[in-house]
């Protein structure tokens, strides 16, 4: 197998990042003035909620190593990343995820890690965070509706994560699975996806160092409607497969149902990988629009990371492995 290498780009070629840096402080200085535990509906924060949250924040504050992983193309608008988004548990139309980002309770939160592992076990985050090295990557985000963004993530490999558990020599596949919480999620009462969502990956594809867990965006920490506390990046597939707000990773033999595969098989695949020769049987896939950008681009091969990526389907006839 070819060894893996990030492009290197010099740090100057992109700095907007010393803009979210003053941002976030200024946001800050305002915050300190309120009563610090206090949510806007005026709840109390719980102590663990206190504790990820505070030691995230003052982390995103200090140098994360970086990498430019978009070709130097522009980022997206920040307003525009946490604006217009899917995640069908907060609504389907594009705004509701914002509209109804506070209904998403993130405090106290717990990741279990089973299955197909020698150290199986549920952490609260502040422990998941603790243990890993964070860094910024920015990646194309191209979503199978013919939609992109490019978006500055923070968070670690989830190679990383899931070494730490010692998957088993029968780990074939890792699937996730979402916060289920139909009390305050609006969309978990209709039934358009079997709830919670879920997602999977072949272990090769977790275990490849462009597969990321985010836990922040922006310089900031992640925005309920772009899935916090913390979710999956996969920069070379479609949007869907990058599962929001996780709390669950179990690692397999047999190959997992995901949501999506579940609602439409013929519609969306489980590898799911951006495909400009291969069109959804409903609409082109040759091109995208780029948000915040007029006319339509040309959609690269696995978006863009066909040198990193393109070795896992070796052989495999893209045409017919959705
Ligand atoms: N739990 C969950 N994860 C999800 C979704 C969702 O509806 N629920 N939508 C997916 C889709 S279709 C896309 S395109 C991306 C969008 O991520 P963003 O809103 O942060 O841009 O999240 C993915 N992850
Ligand atoms: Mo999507």
């Amino acid at each position: 197998m070819a060894r893996y290498r990030f492009p290197s780009i010099p740090e100057s070629a992109v700095t907007p990042r010393e803009l979210f840096r003053q941002r976030r402080r200024f946001l800050k200085r305002g915050t300190a003035l309120s009563a610090a535990a206090m949510l806007p509906g005026g709840l109390l924060l719980s102590d663990t909620a206190r504790a990820w949250r505070a030691s995230l924040s003052e982390r995103l504050d200090g140098e994360l190593p970086r990498r430019e992983l978009a070709g130097n193309e522009t980022l997206t608008p920040r307003d525009d990343a946490t604006s217009y988004n899917n995640f069908y548990e907060l609504g389907t139309r594009k705004s509701d995820p914002e509209v109804y980002a506070h209904k998403l309770v993130t405090d106290p939160w717990s990741l279990t890690i089973d299955g197909e592992v020698d150290k199986p076990g549920t952490l609260a985050f502040e422990d998941v965070l603790s243990r890993e090295s964070l860094e910024e990557r920015i990646y194309r985000l191209r979503c199978v509706e013919a939609w992109s963004m490019v978006i500055p993530w923070i968070g670690f490999p989830l190679a990383d994560l899931l070494k730490r558990h010692a998957p088993t020599s029968r780990a074939r596949y890792v699937q996730f699975e979402s916060i289920l919480d139909p009390d305050n999620l609006r969309g978990q009462r209709s039934s358009i996806l079997d709830w919670p969502y879920r997602e999977a990956l072949r272990i090769d594809e977790a275990m490849h160092p462009l597969t990321l867990m985010a836990v922040g965006m922006y310089g900031e920490v992640m925005p309920n409607q772009n899935g916090a506390p913390i979710r999956l990046v996969v920069p070379w597939k479609y949007g869907f497969k990058s599962i929001k707000s996780v709390v669950r990773i179990t690692l397999t033999e047999e190959r997992p149902v995901s949501s999506w595969v579940a609602q439409n098989p013929e519609e969306y695949g489980f590898f799911a990988n951006v495909n400009p020769e291969k069109d959804h049987p409903r609409w082109s896939q040759a091109r995208e629009r780029r948000i915040g950008e007029r006319g339509k681009r040309e959609t690269l091969m696995f978006n863009g990371y066909a040198d990193e990526v393109a070795e896992l389907y070796a052989g495999m006839d893209l045409q017919q492995h959705l």
